[in-house]
C-alpha cells in the first residue's frame, strides 16, 4: 500500500493536502480565550452569529479556486466535511452557544512524519472542529499503514483554564505589548493547549510560539512526545495579538525564513539560525492598511503564503510588495486571490493542511 502521509517543513516539495471549507462559518459568542484576540476597535467585538451568506459563497469560491491551481501545480488536495457549525456544544466542563467552521485546518492539524494529531485548542468554540477532518483521517488510516492518526490530550477547557478578567475594554497598546513581553497571556498553565499553526516544523526542530493560544505546558508536553526532536519556546515581544507563528515567522527554503518587522525574534532566539548560517529577511509590507471585514487576523497575512517546493510559493494575489519580494529572493511566485476567504480564519497557508511532502527529517541545526 502507498504511503500517504508524510511531512516534516513547510517547504520540500508538496503533493498532497487538505484545503479548508467556509460551509456553515459562524463568528462564535464571546469566551474567555477569544475576547483578547478581538481589537477593541474591531466591528466584530461583541458580534456572533452566522456569516453571512454572500460572504461565504465568495470565500467558498476563492477557495475552490485555490485547489484548481494547486491541483494544476500537481498537488492531490482533499478537503473537509463541514458540520453544522450553527449549534451549542456542551462538555461536563462548557457549555458554548456555537461552534466555529472548518477553516483554516492549519490550527487544526499537525503533520509530523507520518502522523496528523489533532491540536488541544483553546477556544471552546473549536473543541469539535477536528470532526470535519476525521473522515479524511479515517481515510489516510485505511489506506496507509504506517499512518498514525493521534489526538493530543484534549484540555478539559473549564474556568481555571483562563485568566478571568485578563481581557479588559480600557487596555492600551502599550500595555498590551508589555504583557507580551512579560509573556503574560490569557490561558493558564492548567493544561497543555495549543494551536497547530503555533508550530513552525522544520525537521527535527519544532519552533513553537508561546502566545495567546499556546502554552508553556503545551511546550513541555511537546518535548516529552517528541524525545527525537528538538522543541523551541519563541516569542515575538512586537506582537500586540499573538496567535499563529505563519504570520510571523515563515521560511521559505533550507536556510531562508522572512520575519514580519514589526515582530522581530529577539536576539538570543536568533542564535540557533545565525549558528547555522541562515537568513532571517524582514518580510514586505502589506499592500493594505487593514484587514477585510469581519476578519480577525492582521494585514500581515500578506505574508502567509505557502511554499510548494524550494523555489515555487503561492501569494495572495493583491500583495504586490510581497510578491515582489519573493521574486527578489529567487522564488517563482503564484498569485492567487484569497482576501474574501480572510475572515474565515486567515491566508494561504492557514486555509491548508500538510499531508505529503518529499523528503525526510533533516536536521537543518546541527
Ligand atoms: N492565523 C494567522 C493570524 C496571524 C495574524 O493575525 O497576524
Amino acid at each position: 500500500m502507498p504511503k500517504i502521509v508524510n511531512s516534516w517543513n513547510d517547504f520540500d516539495p508538496l503533493k498532497h493536502a487538505i484545503v479548508g471549507r467556509a460551509d456553515f462559518s459562524m463568528i462564535p459568542p464571546e469566551e474567555p480565550a477569544t475576547s483578547e484576540k478581538v481589537p477593541v476597535d474591531s466591528e466584530m467585538r461583541g458580534m456572533w452569529g452566522p456569516r453571512p451568506t454572500e460572504t461565504v459563497e465568495k470565500a467558498n469560491e476563492q477557495l475552490d479556486n485555490y485547489v484548481a491551481v494547486l491541483e494544476k501545480h500537481g498537488v492531490k488536495v482533499d478537503r473537509p466535511t463541514p458540520l453544522q457549525w450553527n449549534q451549542h456544544i456542551q462538555t461536563p466542563d462548557f457549555r458554548n452557544d456555537s461552534m466555529m467552521t472548518a477553516m483554516p485546518p492549519r490550527d487544526i492539524l499537525l503533520t509530523i512524519g507520518n502522523e496528523i494529531m489533532a491540536s488541544a485548542n483553546s477556544f471552546r468554540c473549536r473543541y469539535f472542529e477536528y470532526l470535519a477532518y476525521w473522515p479524511l483521517m479515517n481515510e489516510y488510516f485505511e489506506n496507509d499503514p504506517e499512518f498514525k492518526w493521534s489526538q493530543a490530550p484534549r484540555p478539559r477547557l473549564t474556568d481555571k483554564s483562563y485568566k478571568h478578567n485578563y481581557y479588559d475594554e480600557k487596555i492600551s497598546l502599550e500595555d498590551r505589548l508589555i504583557r507580551t513581553a512579560n509573556k503574560d497571556f490569557v490561558t493558564t498553565e492548567v493544561e497543555p493547549m495549543w494551536d497547530a499553526a503555533d508550530v513552525m516544523r522544520v525537521g527535527k526542530d519544532l519552533f513553537i510560539q508561546h502566545g495567546l493560544t499556546t502554552n508553556r505546558k503545551a511546550m513541555e508536553w511537546f518535548k516529552r512526545y517528541y524525545p527525537d526532536l528538538r522543541v523551541h519556546s519563541v516569542n515575538f515581544p512586537g506582537d500586540p495579538y499573538p496567535i499563529h507563528i505563519d504570520a510571523t515567522f515563515v521560511p521559505l527554503r533550507p536556510g531562508l525564513i522572512i520575519n514580519n518587522p514589526h515582530r522581530p525574534l529577539p536576539v538570543e532566539q536568533r542564535a540557533i539560525f545565525e549558528a547555522n548560517d541562515w537568513q532571517i529577511v524582514e518580510a514586505a509590507k502589506p499592500a493594505h492598511d487593514g484587514p477585510p471585514p469581519l476578519c480577525y487576523s492582521s494585514v500581515w497575512l500578506s505574508m502567509n503564503c505557502l511554499v510548494l517546493d524550494h523555489k515555487t510559493v503561492v501569494v495572495e494575489e493583491s500583495e504586490v510588495y510581497q510578491a515582489e519580494q519573493m521574486d527578489k529572493l529567487g522564488m517563482n511566485v503564484i498569485p492567487v486571490p484569497f482576501r474574501d476567504a480572510y475572515p474565515f480564519g486567515g491566508g494561504l497557508h492557514c486555509a491548508t493542511a500538510d499531508v505529503y511532502r518529499e523528503g525526510g527529517m533533516e536536521d537543518y541545526f546541527p
